[in-house]
């Protein structure tokens, strides 16, 4: 089939030059210069500038009508700002496009070419110059200004009394914070983080330490009576050896490593490492209607993009960098659905920052509700490392070592 269409364009190259060629001898026939055009040629190719001028501005046109209404309208309160922005930008940007684009089909149109007319010529005028540059130099310096200063205003520190939560980022799946009842995050450590249910996020606690040194002492252990006895049996490989003193010592290293947090802590009166105890974990967000939020982003690993579409925010989330991003939902959930006219539609949480091979797949739920339903969602979350559910979600034995991640502490 392949060889079928090759052969195909092959044979289609060889007709257009044999036909040419055909054309060119009939040139010499009819004693016609090649450069010579005739005026019909010129005004046919004069016009169908201008129909093809007509034809792309009707493709914009329709590409306009198409895709204006993508995301349905802006559901927070700077939200508007944004789209605001946005559509100062794009009507600067059309009325310049159809304005340069006429001009340039126009003048191709209206000085077809004429034997008659004779170009003026001259070097330099100082009015056009002052034009051109003044005019774009102007619009960008309106375009920048104006969009710094939306984006100031949009990216100014939250007031006190906005809701916090943490918005934890790594491949591929998102997991939110609420700092309890306490109002006050836990402060978090890569050392001690562990396997999905139980401490995802490193957590400190001063229970976690203990369960964590006890977890990594039981693999010590268990390395090491391995190691005695490969060596015992004589017969083992080297390779093998070495795997398992390697091993010990890396469980090792990493038991000095929260030995060394847990000075620090007696250092600094332990008050800021309780604050982790009630903080609240959960998959979907929820947010109250009307109030402010204050959004912190993490990441495990690598760079993640909070893309929340239809509160027009975006933030990166970045490994060892907490980054902030403030809003206030405008439009609850339950309203949304209903001026979509679609009851199965929710807020979404998106990465936008291509981050790995199931990066398509990271997403998260936003519920917006009235400030009762949050309240009372919240109470039903569990808080961290609750006694029956820290005993159900801790497989022991998992080597958090392997996780090579870096995230300083964070508050
Ligand atoms: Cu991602």
């Amino acid at each position: 089939m392949k060889l079928l269409i090759l052969l195909v364009i092959v044979l289609a190259i060889i007709a257009i030059v044999q036909l040419t060629k055909v054309y060119e001898l009939s040139r010499v026939l009819r004693k016609s210069r090649e450069e010579e055009i005739s005026d019909a040629d010129n005004s046919l190719n004069a016009n169908l500038m201008m129909v093809w001028m007509f034809i792309f501005f009707a493709a914009t046109l329709f590409l306009y009508y198409r895709y204006a209404d993508y995301l349905p309208v802006a559901a927070s309160a700077h939200g508007a700002k944004v789209d605001w922005l946005m559509s100062v930008n794009l009507w600067g940007i059309t009325i310049a496009f159809f304005i340069v684009n006429f001009a340039l089909f126009y003048v191709a149109w209206k000085y077809k070419y004429d034997k008659n007319r004779k170009a003026t010529y001259f070097l330099h005028d100082n009015r056009l110059e002052m034009i051109w540059t003044a005019v774009p130099g102007l619009s960008m310096a309106f375009i920048i200004i104006f969009g710094l200063m939306t984006w100031n205003d949009i990216t100014s520190p939250a007031s006190a009394d906005a809701i916090q939560i943490e918005v934890y980022s790594e491949q591929f799946k998102w997991t939110a914070r609420y700092p309890g009842d306490d109002q006050e995050f836990g402060i978090a450590n890569y050392n001690l983080i562990d396997a999905e249910a139980s401490n995802a996020l490193g957590i400190v606690s001063k229970e976690f330490i203990a369960d964590k040194l006890s977890s990594l002492d039981k693999q010590i252990e268990e390395n090491k009576a391995a190691l005695a006895e490969a060596k015992n049996s004589g017969t083992s490989a080297r390779s093998y050896l070495e795997a398992l003193e390697e091993k010990i010592y890396r469980l090792e290293r990493h038991k000095q490593r929260i030995l060394e947090l847990d000075e620090h802590s007696i250092k600094d009166g332990l008050s800021e490492w309780t604050a982790g105890a009630d903080d609240k974990i959960v998959k979907e967000i929820h947010l109250p209607v009307n109030r402010e939020i204050e959004f912190v982003f993490r990441s495990q690993d690598v760079i993640h993009s909070a893309y929340m579409p239809h509160f027009r925010a975006q933030m990166n989330a970045v490994p060892g960098q907490p980054t902030r991003f403030k809003m206030t939902p405008t439009i609850t959930t339950a309203e949304m659905r209903k001026l979509e006219k679609n009851d199965e539609f929710n807020y979404i949480l998106l990465c936008n920052k291509v981050c790995g091979a199931a990066h398509f797949n990271m997403m998260m739920n936003i519920v917006v509700e009235s400030q009762e339903d949050y309240e009372k969602w919240l109470k039903e979350q569990k808080t961290f490392l609750s006694k029956d559910e820290k005993k159900e979600g801790a497989p022991a034995g998992t080597d958090t070592t392997a996780v090579a991640v870096v995230m300083e502490p964070s508050k």
